[in-house]
């Protein structure tokens, strides 16, 4: 009885509780509300994997010329916002996303000439980043982006090369995935110039739409146990190759991207510590808890970093 009360509060809410990627910050500087990203209007998510718009969305409203410089090893985040600006009203509980969007959310780069009259088709795209699920606490990828108002947060390689990439942000919400076409994908692109970094132009290449089966086992899920959306304490395989790791000999370590499953390596020259703007904890961390540069200080539960 009280359970089918859930599911349909679920099921109604739904439609109403997607999400836009707008805005990026740097090392904790925010760039600007759509500065530097291709965002559409509308908040609706993709639900065919060979939709064109697996790459950049659809629909793009908002463009602009900008192109954000990004260190490699820095700290990006990625804003969502439930309409273009935040909020739909006051006290909106589906902003940034609603919480019943569980899913795990990612970051790619494809390297292109240039990055703000670039199209997004036929591109060679490689994961930087993922956040899934922590098996231990039921945790979501969307979980700490809701916790963190909104931003997505994950390190940029130390070893990526210099130069012009799209950046593309993925949430997939898979509270209706239970079914085929069920998942949500939520996407934006940003248009980014990296600086200072390595050789490392990717690896792991796969195009969108075609990187994703509609049978793959991160696609089609039940994510509920009952009504708990923990898959059943089962470990959960974000769709798509693993993220980028630097190797030892290219860039020096600093950060694999992974936000949960890789640490950084010590750096070779510098000592211990993780580098200035670095992550040095936060719960699930299990890298370095101290600073070669600049002192450690949480910014909340889930992220300390190394500021100056
Ligand atoms: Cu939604």
């Amino acid at each position: 009885m009280k359970l089918s009360v859930l599911v349909g509060l679920a099921l109604t809410s739904v439609a109403y509780g997607h999400t836009i990627f707008q805005k990026v910050s740097v090392n904790g500087q925010d760039q600007g509300q759509l500065k530097g990203v291709r965002a559409p209007s509308s908040n609706n998510p993709i639900q065919n994997i060979n939709d064109g718009g697996m790459a950049c969305n659809n629909g793009i409203n908002y463009k602009d010329n900008n192109i954000i410089n990004i260190p490699a090893g820095a700290r990006v985040g990625a804003w969502w916002g439930h309409v273009i600006g935040g909020p739909q009203g006051s006290n909106d509980p589906d902003h940034p996303i609603a919480s019943s969007h569980k899913g795990p959310v990612s970051a790619w780069l494809a390297k292109v000439d240039n990055a703000a009259s670039t199209g997004t088709s036929g591109l060679r795209w490689f994961k930087i980043a993922e956040d899934g699920l922590t098996t231990s606490s039921g945790q979501w990828g969307v979980d700490r982006m809701i916790q963190n108002g909104g931003w997505q947060y994950f390190n940029m390689p130390q070893c990526i090369a210099p130069g012009n990439y799209l950046m593309r942000i993925e949430l997939i919400a898979l509270h209706s995935a239970y079914s085929a076409g069920g998942a949500q994908f939520y996407i934006g692109c940003a248009q980014i110039n990296v600086t200072g970094g390595g050789s490392n132009s990717g690896s792991n290449f796969v195009s969108f739409p075609g990187a994703y089966q509609s049978n793959d086992p991160g696609i089609v899920i039940n994510i509920y146990s009952g009504s708990t959306p923990n898959n059943g304490g089962k470990a959960y395989t974000v769709p798509g190759p693993r993220p980028l790791t630097c190797s030892g000999s290219d860039g020096g370590g600093g950060g694999g991207g992974g936000t949960t499953t890789s640490a950084p390596q010590p750096t070779g020259g510098g000592g211990s510590g993780a580098p200035l703007y670095g992550q040095c904890g936060g719960n699930g961390w299990t890298g370095p808890t101290t600073c070669a540069q600049g002192t450690c200080k949480a910014t909340n539960e889930w992220y300390s970093q190394c500021v100056p």
